[in-house]
């Protein structure tokens, strides 16, 4: 299945330009970790963003809890995107009809399209929101995850809500890439859906607000996911950023290199 080729082997296929960008960083920098800087002023965003930069392919922000906003910090994002070498994911969490994504997506005081090479969106009004956000991401060269899976407790996207979810990627496979989930999405092997997977900590299990845990291992060699998503894991402890990041990009890794292992014909 095409989960278990390698980053590099699925990079040379995708049909999604940013999704075959992603596959080639990841090889390049031998990195599936996504950091989610999930901090209210700009200050610290950007010397976490940069101090994580080297050892990550993606990182995740929500641009909406910035209290100091504006338009130099996506530019500041963009400029550590290129030094460094990763792409940026604003984790939006769209949720309305096609025409109001559209909006949202595109103006607003973020302007996420301008700047953000992946977002997300819920799935729960219907296929319509995916064409609204195609409207403005396509030409831009964008990719779109759907949300078929959350990490938190008591989530009600599962079931027939995640199938059907895979089911509306398949029908738009030119502007989405995958899936935030807490599984393998793919059912074929001539289709490449990419899995990142949120809730990823090596210390502790929860929060007590509903978030759980599991090991960078679980995610990739047991569940089949293909990036890992850390947030206070490693931003947690301002003291130790760059270690954690270099740490979990290892766990990362390492599970990746176990999986293809694994799988080797
Ligand atoms: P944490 O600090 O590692 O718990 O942060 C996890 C991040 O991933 C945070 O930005 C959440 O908004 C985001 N997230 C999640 O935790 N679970 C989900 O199912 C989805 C997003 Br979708």
């Amino acid at each position: 299945m095409n989960t278990y080729k390698t980053y590099a082997e699925r990079g040379k296929n995708h049909p999604n330009a940013c999704a075959r960008s992603l596959f080639e960083l990841m090889e390049r920098k031998k990195s599936n970790l996504s950091v989610a800087v999930d901090v209210t002023s700009k200050r610290e965003l950007l010397s976490i963003a940069d101090a994580v930069g080297p050892y990550i392919c993606l990182l995740k922000t929500h641009i909406d809890i910035v209290e100091d906003f504006d338009m130099d910090l996506v530019q500041q994002l963009q400029e550590l995107s290129k030094k460094h070498d990763f792409l940026i994911f604003e984790d939006r969490k769209f949720a309305d009809i096609g025409n109001t994504v559209k909006h949202q997506y595109a103006n607003g005081v973020y302007k996420i399209a301008s700047w953000s090479h992946i977002t997300n969106a819920h799935t729960v009004p219907g296929d319509g929101i995916i064409k609204g956000l195609a409207e403005v991401g396509l030409p831009l060269g964008r990719g779109l995850l759907l949300l078929a899976e959350m990490s938190s407790k008591g989530s009600l996207a599962k079931g027939n809500y995640t199938t059907e979810s895979v089911e509306m990627a398949r029908h738009h496979k030119d502007f989405v890439i995958g899936f935030i989930a807490q599984h393998k999405m793919n059912s074929y092997d001539e289709e490449d859906f990419i899995v990142m997977s949120p809730g990823v900590g090596l210390d502790v299990k929860g929060d007590g607000l509903g978030q759980q845990y599991r090991t960078p291992h679980e995610v990739i060699v047991g569940s089949g996911g293909d990036i890992i998503i850390v947030g206070r894991g490693i931003y947690g402890n301002p003291d130790q950023v760059e270690e954690q990041a270099k740490r979990y990009r290892q766990a990362g890794w390492d599970a990746y290199l176990e999986r293809v292992r694994l799988h080797q014909h």
